[in-house]
């Protein structure tokens, strides 16, 4: 068992990791490198992706999503129906306590509805999060930033 003391200073390592690889913090919630793939200049509904990890004892509830760039952002999952995949709104989405939620491709993901502005690849775009627990939580969507690439591909 390593002393608190060691693992304090872990913890604030980790913490500063965290920071550089584009993530965000409220309350009891870590926000996860927020992303989304560029788009044609033409779309009118875009996709963002996130992790939301929850340190805290209780759970808490993803309400509602909001960004400048879209007239709305739905919670939206996918569903196997047969052999297509189809999407579906969700009310809401409840991240366990001490556990995490990842929206993903193929998976849940924010729907970007009526697009006013096409974000370019390279841009980052505001989104705000509102959670029950949490409050309010604003993120900047990366794009074209997939998780796996290196973080200083996108830093030029
Ligand atoms: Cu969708």
């Amino acid at each position: 068992m390593a002393p608190l003391r060691t693992l304090l200073a872990t913890a604030l390592l980790l913490g500063s990791a965290v920071v550089s690889a584009h993530s965000y913090h409220g309350g009891d919630l870590d926000i996860g490198h927020p992303w989304s793939r560029p788009l044609p200049p033409v779309a009118t509904t875009g996709v963002a992706y996130l992790t939301v990890t929850n340190q805290g004892e209780a759970e808490d509830v993803l309400l509602s999503a909001e960004s400048p760039v879209a007239e709305k952002v739905e919670i939206h999952t996918h569903i196997k129906d047969g052999d297509l995949m189809k999407m579906r709104q969700l009310d809401e989405l409840v991240i366990p306590a001490g556990g995490e939620q990842t929206l993903a491709p193929g998976g849940h993901h924010l729907m970007l509805m009526g697009l006013k502005q096409v974000p370019a690849a390279g841009e980052r775009f505001p989104l705000t999060l509102h959670f029950k627990e949490a409050g309010t939580i604003e993120v900047e969507v990366a794009v074209d930033a997939e998780p796996t690439e290196p973080q200083e591909h996108h830093q030029h």
